[in-house]
């Protein structure tokens, strides 16, 4: 049972009188949607929950837990991967879930204005009704939050063409770990006057501030799309059709690729047929925008790479032009997932190589886990044209973390990173040495220390706690 010393009323009535007493969460049942990740693998017991209605509240929501000493990990929609949002034993979740307001459009600046808490299909709905897109997507859009994916520099799908979250956003208003409110929301596209400090935030994973409004770039529609889903022999085969992909369909928009054993768990789950005749060891999902014609496109496409024997003989392909059947053809991609967490709590590695070095590494990595794991179940599956590969690992004892060094020594080994999209959070933080320096680190640190010197936000995320010397 958790006893409830003064100490908790006093900052407890105090953040009531803030925000209202019931946006303030104690009672175990009610907090437990916050504590814990989608994952299975991170949660802790918080302090308590509460939720700022605005900026002004969470500023004084933050100057509170400063004066009484709490840590506090800010969470946007729960659904981080590396345990960055998930509290520790003790820890005050500050979620930004009510901050969800979303501005009129700004048409002639193509950007929108929103609160933290908005989530990305709302933010998308919104830019659509303008009559733009907002062209960042990714799995979660219905529960991820503009303000957790600016905290993460989320990337998905659309990255390949339109770059990660950090290329969306123009602007962020946030509040500092001592409640100090910092803005800068003009979206000014040459604005060069000092440093600026609001692209610091962005990946800064809730460890440097807490971001309460974002401003994002937005483009008009990227018209008619179609999308593709090709059978390939090998990682080899896959990035020659990406080459030809690249030299046919201007309008490319996305590449992502499964494994044939990932097609299995996710028709087994959700009941869908094989989506090619024949099988093949690895599939590739392309979606592409455009006026031209892109089926022709595409074919041609798959064409030239046969041709050149670039493409392996067996290469298979299904075109979807309208957009149920598009979502039926990523589907296999999407689901992927959520079928591999039905069949157990995976290691999850979210990491990135060259694509040079992608078939190199698909391959040893089989080979190390073969010999070194031997009952572990690989998954592969990720955005093709980034390198970016999402390692599943199941079949292993959730507590076995030196298979996930293995996995990121390899990718380091690689010239790759050990966090592509996901962030670093708390799963990562041991083996930040594997891709930066101790100069970087060191510069980290001192960033950190500016921003937050009493170490309030997030302690334990991206930078190892210091320990007393
Ligand atoms: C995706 O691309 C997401 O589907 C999630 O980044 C990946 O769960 C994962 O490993
Ligand atoms: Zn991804």
């Amino acid at each position: 049972m958790n006893r409830i010393t003064p100490h908790d009323i006093n900052l407890e009535s105090a953040l009531a009188g803030i925000v209202g007493e019931r946006y303030v969460l104690t009672d175990p049942g009610v907090k437990l949607a916050y504590e814990r990740d989608v994952t299975g693998r991170y949660s802790g017991s918080a302090r308590l929950v509460v939720l700022p209605a605005d900026t002004a509240e969470c500023a004084a929501t933050l100057a509170a837990c400063a004066r009484h000493g709490a840590h506090v990990v800010p969470q946007g929609g729960n659904t981080g991967l590396v345990g960055g949002g998930t509290p520790r034993a003790g820890e005050i979740v500050l979620s930004t879930r009510r901050m969800s307001a979303i501005d009129v459009l700004d048409e002639s600046a193509h950007q929108l204005t929103a609160g933290a808490g908005a989530t990305l299909a709302d933010a998308q709905r919104a830019a659509s009704a303008a009559g733009f897109e907002l062209t960042l997507d990714h799995g979660a859009r219905s529960a991820a939050t503009l303000g957790g994916l600016a905290a993460t520099d989320a990337g998905g799908s659309l990255a390949l063409r339109y770059g990660t979250m950090r290329r969306h956003v123009t602007g962020v208003e946030a509040v500092l770990a001592d409640g100090r409110v910092v803005s800068r929301l003009s979206g000014l596209m040459k604005d060069n006057a000092g440093y600026r400090w609001h692209d610091l935030l962005v990946g800064s994973e809730g460890t440097l501030a807490v971001i309460t409004r974002v401003r994002l770039a937005v483009a008009p529609p990227a018209g008619r799309r179609v999308s593709a889903l090709f059978g390939v022999r090998s990682f080899s085969a896959a990035l020659a059709l990406l080459s030809s992909l690249r030299a046919h369909v201007p309008g490319l928009r996305a590449a992502d690729f499964f494994t044939a054993d990932g097609l299995e768990l996710v028709c087994g789950q959700r009941r869908l047929s094989r989506p090619l005749r024949a099988p093949h060891r690895l599939y590739v999902v392309v979606e592409c925008a455009g006026d031209g014609d892109l089926i022709a496109q595409l074919t041609g496409a798959a064409r030239a790479g046969r041709e050149s024997s670039a493409i392996d003989l067996d290469a298979d392909v299904v075109v979807a032009d309208d957009s149920g059947a598009r979502a039926r053809l990523w589907a296999y991609r999407d689901a992927q997932n959520e079928a591999i967490r039905a069949n157990g709590v995976p290691h999850k590695l979210d990491v990135s190589v060259p694509l040079g070095q992608l078939p190199a590494f698909a391959h040893e990595l089989a080979e190390l886990l073969e010999t070194q794991r031997p009952a572990a179940r690989l998954v592969l599956y990720g955005h093709l044209g980034d390198g970016n590969v999402h390692v599943n690992i199941l079949g292993l004892d959730e507590s076995d973390e030196r298979v996930d060094e293995l996995v990121l020594r390899l990718a380091a080994t690689h010239g790759g990173t050990i966090s592509a999209e996901h962030g670093v959070g708390v799963a990562k933080v041991k083996w930040l040495g594997l891709v930066r320096s101790a100069e970087e680190i060191a510069l980290m640190r001192s960033l950190k220390a500016a921003f937050d010197p009493d170490g309030v936000l997030s302690p334990g995320r991206v930078l190892p706690v210091r320990t007393a010397r």
